[in-house]
């Protein structure tokens, strides 16, 4: 049904924004559930909004897709002649201030293969609203700065949909004739019509209870299809530790007697926070040590966290348009990375969300799609849940805590509070709630919403006499809409080592007395000079320590000061950076002369000393001992030489592995498993380093690595070792037949396993995987209508396995572009991301460039595109 083909729709400008001319008071829904077709009664009580021109607008309201039977005002049906219907839109000329408008739709859930508005997943029928589903449900003013309180009533039959939901509290159930019941949910807060739901279906529920810090109770319930009810503990577990973190991090309590977390296979993205029912997919809700990995079990836990954190941050104060997304967005992953951060290592999650923000949002910022935070025009909003919009709206919103410090910071978010429970509002007003809440002057901070591309932050240091220079010089990217911005405020972390290594005090000339090991500056120019007494000539800088602002930094170290900050840095993500900076060095040479350079001592020494730190957090460990993946290093290249990034690497690998094959040993063997599987933090870093060993042992071709990884995978007694063994064996090239044979047999009824087997396959490189992704497709537990699926098998290839999906002869770029097509008529959403893959069509070197842009064409020109996919190839295709 419903899928919005059609002729190219015109983009939506931030600036033309102007607000509803109607609220609605109340929404009264009536649905009839039915799998085939699902009848829609919708009653809203409007009301005019008073305008200053005295204009009387007409009500808007907007459905997308559905079947409309009747629309009665005021009790009085309307023929066809009463409204116009444009695109989406349906205009009524409403004569009074105060109006009651009814009207009745079918919708077709089972047809509904988008996924968004009211859709079949399974036996369950289930909603996905947020950006525009809701239009697809019932005509309705479908934007977030209507506020509305919904009462629903669901009504379905009784052995097909035991279980009916919605948000709010259950105020009425009971039985009807024919095996049929019916449930009535009131939701008392206010809420835009992004956060409406519904599940229906036979479900199973572990439940628990959290007392609130002011000691009210809340009862949790946590859905699944009956088969997966003893997987549901881990994500209980982590609801507690959200509701707990957010009290006593932020004083923000729960505000509805009951949360439901709901569990679904079929699901476009991660999860949705809709308010008091959260729909998530199971990917991010089922756990266990033998089907889940550690790095599943962290992410559910932050998954869970971040839906439950916008109960404040999104859904209590939301977004008066779609272009405010960051407002929530950022903010709440701002807060999901501060709760790891808290449960689990900070320094590690903070490396992880640089180098992901380096790797994901710079290569967005170098691309057709480039845009700021808050972005200035979309065709498809859905195209902008982003990592622009999420990660770096999320380093944004950290760099207010970097200013303010922890307390201010805290002290603006209660000012937004106050100021905004129970609106839909902007950035701005977060902004000024901050500088309000301070006593200070954010002005300029506001430049961060608007600039496009990564800003460039260029260092250099001088002696003079006895003092030390460091001047700092900002750039925004060449981009139209960045003429005129001007400078950011940028938070700037600065430290030094002196030659022992060790962190001196930063001290700025003319201060009595030394100041912090880490010192913050503010760059709000152009550029600026910051002088420095008492630091010896020798000292090494550290700049930028913690990541403190989301830029690209530019340094001329040398390869020895590289080395030492990459041992000593008292600063992990500067540590790792460093590490970062000395193994590219490597790489771009051997990628430049076709063979390793013949000096590598300082980067084995700088290894070498991580293996030799007694002291060190194994998780640390792993995370240093990484090199850049080959789509990092493809990143800063035009034009990219897939084949030799590849050979570089490998190269390379082998080398270190070679080099410190008994220290890798060693670790194997000291850190293998004892005793019975534990999730604790240290056993789970102890498995990081151990698996991260054995991998870069097998994948360095090592018969010690292949033969590891097999006894391993026979007898590990949990996911994470079993799956780092099945890796290593296939990434690695060894012969993985049998392996792979008895992982599916093991697991052939675990969707969500079976989704690692496809994915670790569909990674391979090889040329030969594209001919492999063909037999994948075919596998029974394969669908092209359900996203993780798609994802597994050819998301990871497109974006995971460039030896493959670059192959030659353009066969790997044939089969996206194919599946493109089918995923296009299915599921746009999807379709669109997965068309991100051909972003960079441009950088492949003539013969590859010219496929790409092939294929590119092909989809622009498919009759009856969707908007989605029309919006990522048209900016693809576009002006240079
Ligand atoms: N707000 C949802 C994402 C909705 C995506 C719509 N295409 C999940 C989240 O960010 O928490
Ligand atoms: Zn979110």
């Amino acid at each position: 049904m419903s899928i919005r083909h059609g002729a190219s729709r015109p983009a939506i400008e931030r600036s033309s924004y102007s607000p509803p001319g109607w609220q609605v008071e109340q929404v009264e829904m009536n649905l009839v559930l039915a799998r085939e077709s699902t009848r829609v009664t919708t009653r809203l009580t409007v009301r005019r909004n008073p305008s200053d021109s005295g204009a009387s607008a007409p009500l808007e309201l907007n459905g997308s897709g559905l079947e409309t039977e009747s629309i009665s005002v005021d009790g009085r049906r309307l023929s066809t002649e009463d409204y116009r219907i444009e695109g989406e839109t349906l205009h009524l000329e409403l004569p009074e201030d105060r109006a009651t408008v009814e009207t009745v739709v079918t919708i077709h859930p089972a047809e509904n293969t988008a996924l968004e508005g009211l859709y079949a997943a399974g036996d369950m029928l289930l909603t996905q609203c947020e950006a525009e589903g809701f239009r697809k449900i019932t005509w309705y003013p479908d934007r977030p700065d209507v506020m509305a309180r919904f009462r629903v009533r669901l009504e379905a039959d009784r052995s097909e949909f035991p279980i009916l939901l919605s948000n709010g509290n259950c105020v009425e159930s009971g039985e009807l004739a024919d095996d049929r019941h019916y449930a009535v949910w009131d939701d008392p807060f206010a809420k835009p019509s992004y956060l409406f739901a519904v599940v229906a279906g036979d479900l199973a529920v572990l439940e628990d209870t959290h007392t609130t810090a002011s000691g009210r109770e809340v009862t949790l319930k946590v859905w699944s299809d009956p088969a997966d009810l003893d997987r549901l503990q881990w994500a209980m577990e982590s609801l507690k530790q959200a509701m707990r973190w957010d009290e006593q991090r932020f004083g923000l309590e729960y505000d509805l007697d009951i949360y439901h977390i709901v569990a679904t296979h079929d699901f476009n993205m991660g999860a949705m926070e809709n308010k008091g029912l959260n729909i998530f997919n199971s990917r991010y809700v089922l756990a266990d040590p033998e089907t889940a990995t550690d790095a599943d079990f962290e992410a559910i836990e932050a998954v869970i966290g971040h839906e439950y954190f916008h109960n404040w941050t999104g859904n209590r104060v939301t977004c008066r348009d779609w272009f405010q997304l960051t407002l929530k967005e950022g903010l709440t992953v701002f807060r999901d990375q501060e709760f790891t951060s808290d449960l689990r290592s900070r320094g590690v999650k903070r490396i992880q969300d640089a180098a992901n923000l380096k790797a994901r949002q710079f290569l967005e910022d170098a691309g057709p799609m480039a845009h700021p935070v808050r972005p200035e025009r979309y065709i498809e909003i859905n195209n902008f849940y982003t990592s622009t919009v999420y990660e770096k709206g999320a380093e944004v919103v950290r760099m207010y805590q970097t200013l303010l410090g922890r307390e201010g910071f805290r002290k603006g978010l209660d000012l937004y509070f106050r100021r905004h429970d129970g609106q839909a509002v902007t950035c701005d007003d977060f902004l000024a709630a901050m500088a309000d809440a301070n006593d200070t002057n954010l002005d300029l901070f506001e430049r961060w919403y608007r600039q496009t591309g990564t800003p460039t932050l260029r260092a250099s240091i001088r002696r003079e006499g006895e003092e030390t220079v460091l001047a700092l010089s900002q750039n925004l990217t060449e981009h139209p809409d960045n003429r005129g911005i001007g400078a950011l405020m940028m938070p700037i972390k600065v430290g030094f080592l002196d030659a022992d290594n060790r962190s001196l005090p930063v001290t700025l000339s003319g201060e009595d007395e030394p100041g912090p090991e880490t010192r913050l500056l503010v760059l709000d120019q152009p550029q600026a000079e910051f002088r420095f007494r008492d630091l010896p000539e020798e000292a090494v800088p550290s700049l930028l320590r913690d990541f403190s602002a989301p830029v690209k930094l530019i340094f001329d170290w040398s390869a020895e000061e590289l080395a030492r900050l990459a041992g000593f840095d008292p600063d992990p993500v500067n540590r790792h950076q460093a590490m970062r900076r000395l193994s590219e060095r490597v790489l771009d040479q051997a990628i430049a002369d076709a063979q390793l350079p013949n000096n590598l001592d300082l980067l084995e020494q700088a290894w070498t000393a991580v293996f030799d730190d007694d002291s060190i957090d194994p998780a640390l460990a792993a995370e240093l001992l990484t090199l850049p993946t080959e789509n990092e290093l493809a990143q800063e290249r035009d034009p990219v030489d897939v084949d030799g990034i590849h050979r570089a690497r490998s190269e390379l690998r082998s080398h270190l592995a070679g080099k410190l094959e008994t220290r890798l040993l060693d670790r194997i063997d000291e850190l293998a498993p004892q005793g019975p599987w534990s999730g604790d933090g240290r056993a789970v870093a102890e498995r990081s380093l151990h698996n991260h060993c054995l991998e870069m042992l097998a994948l360095a071709g090592r018969d010690s690595g292949a033969g590891r990884a097999r006894e391993q995978f026979e007898s590990a007694d949990n996911m994470t070792d079993r799956m780092a063994a099945l890796r290593a064996l296939v990434l690695g090239g060894h012969d993985a037949t049998a392996a792979l044979e008895s992982f599916e047999a093991r697991y052939r009824d675990n969707a969500l396993v079976m989704d690692k087997w496809f994915a670790v396959q569909a990674m391979k490189p090889h040329g030969s995987t594209v001919e492999k992704i063909a037999e994948l497709r075919n596998h029974p537990a394969f669908r092209m209508t359900n996203p993780n699926k798609v994802r597994a098998v050819i998301g990871v290839f497109a974006v995971h396995n460039p030896v493959a999906f670059h192959r030659a002869d353009g066969a790997g770029y044939r089969l996206v572009g194919e599946a493109l097509h089918e995923l296009d008529e299915l599921n746009p959403q999807v379709a669109a991301r997965l068309a991100g893959a051909f972003n960079r069509w441009r950088a492949y070197g003539e013969k590859r460039s010219a496929m790409m842009k092939a294929e590119l064409e092909e989809l622009a020109a498919k009759p009856g595109l969707s908007p989605d996919v029309e919006e990522i190839v048209t900016a693809a295709l576009g002006v240079e």
